[in-house]
């Protein structure tokens, strides 16, 4: 039955009863039926589902997506790049969330524009076939200031994340100004790629169904019909499957490894093995997912960095893990993230840095990792086998070795079987040999019958048996399958397990020979079954096998480190080539006799390449490149690497000019134009101990650095101050005293005595360094802590002082809407744009970097720099900071007046910081260069900086434009 067109109740309540959606159990209420048997949310039937997994556009499809944050990309063509790289990597699918405080630096103002396109974000993922799960929130986490909200709502009275009608009329202004400009009409109903949506994030503990509920009315009303779904922390509450605020498609998040990546080879838990018991328990109608499941870690200041967060979500994490998801039936699967990007400007909340690369699969500038290519190989094998792994119910399976688990699925739609074996302790280094006894239609055997199968420490590995490919029978393999493909005369697969390990490959063959040119094998043939027994090499061993299948059979026996580098891109729909080799492919075409490929190297790569029959030449990245056919059906050639001439200004050797940038210090420094402190109440969650409140959100100023200057009279009962600075994880502040330093300190409480006092005005400056918001993952409006001090007090005797704030220039009004909120504060320099490009500073004094002097108080320091890179090539660029500085100091780091690291040299841990081309103009253009320097300790010196690529790349990449970043213009 086709439903068409918006559903009555009545006509869904019949639809219930009269429909039986195979092979689950009745219907949902509020579920519609679609034309292939599975069910629909009554909105649309283009993705509709079964107990299984989703379908689209009537296809059942196992989703791999991978979390994408475009404002952590701050250089839109970008977008295509990573979006392109998720797709050679075999992520189907993208997880967007959208950051509302992002978009919103005052309550009524949105911003879309520049690099806040989300169209652009979205376009490009359609464009390489990605679908997207979109996560509006409104609360999304994420480790962003406020988890998301804008901070103007830190002065709302109401409880966030809870029904209220405040709270409410301040998400629905942002969900109307997303949804219906963007969500709405790239729905896939519409020819976008956004196939569901998320409704809040983790909403768990201390619910309000009725709040999830209004959301999904919102939704509704908005106009959105895709399905909509919840990450449910964990498997634990069981929240919004049924009921008020219940969604279409429920799921979990899951973070296995947990996040101290200090000790990388220790994982936190075992692969979960409930998963598909839990949700057999509780939705066993719907497809299980798992809408974040951990790709990696983030780091806190002071953390010991993300190589480490690579090492311990590495690709053997990803081994035993995203199978053990497969095992359980999980046909969903996000990975939190597949690139992390950069939380470049005040985007982090408190707990982490400026890098967000999150050991992710894509790292931070953009290149692949270990893990990245495991992923690729992972769902390479999944999509190809879409059909059989999809929809597939488990079987108990009796493997010999008790270290291990063995989990068996049996395809619903043939006899084909996957069992995937990996050992009962996910982290055991042990090396354990195992027999699997398998029944096929070919007979029943022990598997291997004439070798060894072993885990050989982290590992897991998914066999496949009776299973029908191209024109072939597979009756059973020991070794993994990457992918197969007919192309014209012949079939191809690619099969592989970590080199030196034995391998056992049968087909179904009356009268069946393999022979290998370059390697040894054995073969036997009995009861119509030929077997071919072999060793992973280094490489690939071509093995050609005839007289099984209808055509002949090229068999490719890769070794692991082989296999990472096989690609198989899509010409057409299910059609794929191979090409081993490159770095990356990013995609293929065939038109006319010619394979046209393109992608990414590192070297000069010797390739190989299996083609459909009738391509004669080959074109890499649009230039023509010659191979050769083997006898075998496989053209070899070289991929030359020629090392560009890459220029880049050496910052040692660079015009540096220096200015100092505290006046605020000064006792008689013009603060007439500051804002008065001068509140008695706060909304903020923590309570000020001391009149007026000190805290900057209520004043309208919100991120970076913040100035409190106080005046009073002096008196000789005066003993002391007492002050106590509020603010997040690596944040720090420093004290003047009518000019004179005290002291640079983290938050805390602080006593300073035999104060240096005049018998008139004193004046205390106080310069906050504030490291973003809290989030509010606990539903406590935690992010409502404020940004300030708790307390300012004299000793002795109970003087009053009167207060003047003053942060970013414009506050709410934002001085520079096209950077956006979260790129400047209130340095005295970011407000006079001495960060801006074009900025005059020819009467600025003239330094050197290393720095040959100590500097008191802030200092900014300023430079132009080029970057040559020639066209066809990627070099991401990195800028390091190396430090014999034993005093402590903090540092901005502007390139082209965006704001991209905050450095602690006294916290750690990153170091080098990613300048994203499109900011950095890479085509020989002038860059400009603005670092400020906040010494905590009295005076500091700031180190070397130098300018490197993190890799250079022959490159198929998009053509990246230079992001709008406009020029100094007299500011106030
Ligand atoms: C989960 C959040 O949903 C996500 O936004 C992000 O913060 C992630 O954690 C950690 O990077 S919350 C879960 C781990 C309790």
């Amino acid at each position: 039955m086709i439903v068409k067109g918006p559903l009555t109740s009545i006509s869904l309540a019949i639809l219930a009863v009269v429909t039986s959606a195979a092979p689950t159990s009745p219907l949902n209420a509020r579920d519609a039926s679609s034309s292939n048997g599975t069910s629909n949310n009554g909105l649309t039937d283009k993705v509709s589902w079964d107990g299984y997994s989703i379908y689209i556009n009537n296809e059942p499809l196992t989703l791999l997506s991978g979390e994408f944050h475009y404002y952590r990309l701050p250089s839109p063509d970008l977008w295509t790049d990573i979006m392109q790289k998720y797709k050679a990597l075999g992520f189907n699918g993208a997880s967007f969330y959208f950051n509302w405080g992002y978009h919103s630096p005052k309550r009524g103002v949105y911003d879309f524009e520049g690099v806040r396109d989300v169209q652009k974000a979205l376009d490009a993922a359609k464009a390489s076939g990605i679908h997207v799960i979109s996560r509006p929130g409104p609360y999304i986490n994420a480790e962003v200031d406020c988890g998301g909200f804008p901070s103007w709502l830190m002065n709302i009275q109401s409880t966030t994340r809870q029904n209220s009608p405040e709270y409410e009329a301040a998400w629905s202004e942002w969900l109307t100004a997303i949804d219906k400009k963007y969500l709405v009409p790239n729905q896939i109903t519409e020819g976008g790629p956004i196939i569901m949506q998320q409704v809040e994030n983790e909403y768990s503990s201390n619910v309000s169904k009725e709040y999830m509920q209004a959301i999904i009315d919102k939704y509704k009303k908005d106009g959105i019909v895709v399905p909509t779904s919840f990450n449910e922390i964990n498997n634990h509450s069981q929240n919004f499957i049924n009921g008020t605020g219940a969604v279409d498609l429920y799921g979990w998040d899951n973070y296995p490894a947990g996040f101290d990546c200090s000790h990388p080879s220790k994982w936190g838990t075992d692969a979960i093995k409930t998963y598909r018991e839990q949700h057999m328990k509780v939705n066993p109608d719907k497809p299980q997912a798992l809408y974040e499941f951990q790709g990696g870690s983030f780091d806190p200041w002071g953390g010991p960095g993300y190589d480490n967060c690579r090492t311990m979500v590495n690709e053997k994490y990803a081994k035993i893990y995203y199978k053990n998801n497969l095992a359980q039936g999980v046909r969903i699967q996000s990975l939190y993230m597949g690139y992390g990007g950069t939380s470049w400007g005040g985007l982090a909340t408190p707990s982490v840095y400026t890098s967000y690369d999150y050991g992710a699969p894509i790292s931070e500038p953009g290149l692949m990792t270990p893990k990245g290519y495991e992923h690729k190989i992972q769902a390479t094998f999944v999509h190809t086998l879409t059909k059989d792994i999809t929809a597939t119910t488990p079987f108990d399976v009796d493997g010999d070795n008790d270290a291990l688990v063995y989990n068996g699925l049996q395809s619903v739609h043939s006899d084909t079987q996957f069992i995937i074996v990996q050992h009962n302790k996910s982290d055991s280094d042990n090396r354990d040999e195992f027999t699997v006894p398998i029944n096929t239609k070919d007979g029943s055997f022990t598997l291997p019958r004439n070798s060894t199968l072993v885990l050989n420490g982290r590992d897991a590995k998914i066999l496949v048996a009776d299973y029908d490919f191209e024109s072939q029978h597979l009756v059973y393999s020991t070794s993994e399958i990457f992918t197969h493909q007919s192309l014209g005369k012949m079939d191809v697969i690619v099969v592989y397990a970590y080199e030196g390990e034995d391998g056992e490959f049968a087909l179904k063959a009356a009268n069946g020979s393999a022979k290998a040119t370059d390697g040894d094998i054995t073969t036997s043939s009995a009861d119509g079954v030929l077997q071919i027994n072999y060793k992973h090499p280094n490489g690939t061993m071509p093995i050609e096998v005839t007289g099984a299948g209808d055509k002949d059979l090229l068999l490719l026996v890769a070794g692991y480190n082989s296999a990472t580098r096989w690609w198989a891109p899509e010409v057409s729909a299910r059609e794929r080539v191979l090409i081993q080799g490159p770095y990356l492919v990013r995609d293929a075409k065939v038109s006319g006799s010619t394979l046209s490929f393109t992608g990414d190297i590192d070297a000069t790569t010797d390739i190989l390449v299996v083609a459909p029959d009738n391509v004669r030449s080959f074109r890499w990245n649009n230039k023509s490149v010659k191979l050769q056919k083997q006898s075998n059906g496989i053209w070899k050639g070289t991929l030359t690497f020629d090392k560009p001439n890459i220029q880049i200004t050496d910052l040692s050797k660079a015009t540096w000019k220096y200015k100092a940038g505290s006046p605020e210090t000064a006792p008689d420094f013009d603060d007439s134009t500051w804002m008065v402190a001068d509140h008695q109440d706060t909304n903020a969650t923590v309570a000020p101990e001391t009149k007026p409140v000190l805290y900057a959100d209520d004043y309208g100023f919100h991120t970076g650095n913040l100035w409190f200057r106080g005046t009073f009279k002096g008196s000789s009962d005066i003993t002391g101050l007492n002050v106590t600075a509020y603010s997040g994880d690596g944040s720090a502040w420093v004290a003047w005293l009518n000019g004179k330093y005290l002291g640079g300190y983290d938050v805390g409480s602080q006593v300073f005595k035999d104060l240096d006092l005049t018998d008139d005005d004193n004046v205390l400056s106080l310069l906050l360094w504030t490291t973003g918001h809290e989030e509010d993952g606990t539903k406590d409006d935690r992010f409502k802590s404020p940004r300030g001090f708790t307390k300012v007090e004299t000793l002795g005797s109970n003087t009053t002082i009167s207060w003047k704030v003053q942060g970013n220039l414009g506050g709410e009004d934002l001085a520079d809407p096209v950077r956006g909120a979260y790129n400047e504060g209130g340095l005295y320099g970011e407000r006079e744009g001495w960060h801006l490009p074009g900025f005059d500073d020819g009467d600025w004094e003239s330094a050197t970097i290393p720095d040959d002097k100590n500097r008191t108080g802030v200092s900014w320091f300023r430079t132009t720099f080029k970057a040559d890179v020639p066209k066809g090539y990627d070099a991401p660029l990195g800028l390091t900071f190396e430090d014999k500085s034993e005093q402590r100091y903090r540092a901005l780091v502007f390139v082209n007046g965006w704001q991209l690291g905050r450095y602690a040299n006294d916290l750690g841990p990153q170091k080098t910081y990613y300048l994203p081309e499109g900011i950095v103009n890479v085509n020989n253009g002038e860059n400009t260069l603005a670092v400020a320097v906040i010494p905590l300790d009295e005076s500091s010196q700031i180190g070397t900086l130098s300018l490197e690529p993190y890799l250079v790349l022959e490159s198929g990449k998009p053509n990246v434009g230079l992001v709008d970043s406009p020029k100094y213009s007299k500011r106030k």
